[in-house]
């Protein structure tokens, strides 16, 4: 399989997790997003969404959109298992998930924040604060579950999609310094997830585009 990624892109990141957590064999090939590359006629005839990720299967098929390529990749490859089997816990936390897609990271993405200050033209500090008010609100709806993970992870003794989803979103918390003091038990639970390789191995300051200046 080859992943179309990009070092910072948290939808990206997503995917690099799950393959690692899987352990299934793949290539990276970078789409630098501040070239633009990702608007190229080469990328947009693999995804015409022009976003990443993107996954190509051994088929030659492309898939698109994270949440679809999770979805694909837990039903393809069930082994470990990132959702619960229990039908209820399995949709409790698929709502978690799509809380993080849908609600917190298209508000905070790259081109909402560039429309906010270049087009609207809108103070750093007006944008700082959108930012941080969409991870506030987001991540206090969360706080209480991960709370009962107590030392542990969503799935029993291991993360699963939930981590999968949360982690690249307080990685890129940390990235516009949002305060997360009122968040000790993600802040708690990114920490045991770094400690994994999957995660460590999927972190931004590790991919083979990630410059020189980020790298760990
Ligand atoms: N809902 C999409 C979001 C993908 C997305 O927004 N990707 C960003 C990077 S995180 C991107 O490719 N941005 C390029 C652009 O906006 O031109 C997913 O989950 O895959």
């Amino acid at each position: 399989m080859e992943l179309y990624s990009y070092f910072r892109s948290t939808a990206a990141y997503r995917v690099r997790i799950a393959l690692g957590l899987k352990e299934l064999e793949h290539e990276l090939t970078p789409v630098n997003l501040v070239m633009g590359q990702q608007r190229e006629q080469g990328f947009l005839a693999e995804n015409p969404q022009g976003l990443v990720p993107a996954l190509k299967l051994d088929s030659g098929e492309v898939l698109a959109q994270s949440s679809a390529i999770l979805e694909w990749l837990e039903e393809a490859h069930p082994n470990p298992p990132l959702y619960p089997q229990d039908l209820l816990a399995k949709t409790r936390m698929r709502a978690l998930c799509q809380h993080i897609a849908c609600d917190i990271h298209p508000l905070n993405n790259l081109r909402v924040l560039r429309y906010l200050g270049e087009t609207l033209d809108l103070e750093q500090s007006q944008v700082d604060n959108w930012y941080a008010h969409w991870i506030h609100r987001g991540f206090s709806a969360i706080e209480e579950t991960v709370a009962s993970f107590k030392a542990g992870f969503s799935m029993d003794g291991y993360p699963g999609m939930l981590e999968v989803f949360l982690i690249p979103q307080v990685y890129n918390a940390y990235r516009f310094k949002v305060d997360l003091s009122a968040f000790p038990h993600i802040v708690a639970l990114d920490q045991r997830c770094q400690t994994l390789a999957a995660f460590a191995t999927a972190h931004p300051i590790r991919q083979t585009d990630t410059p020189q200046e980020e790298r760990a």
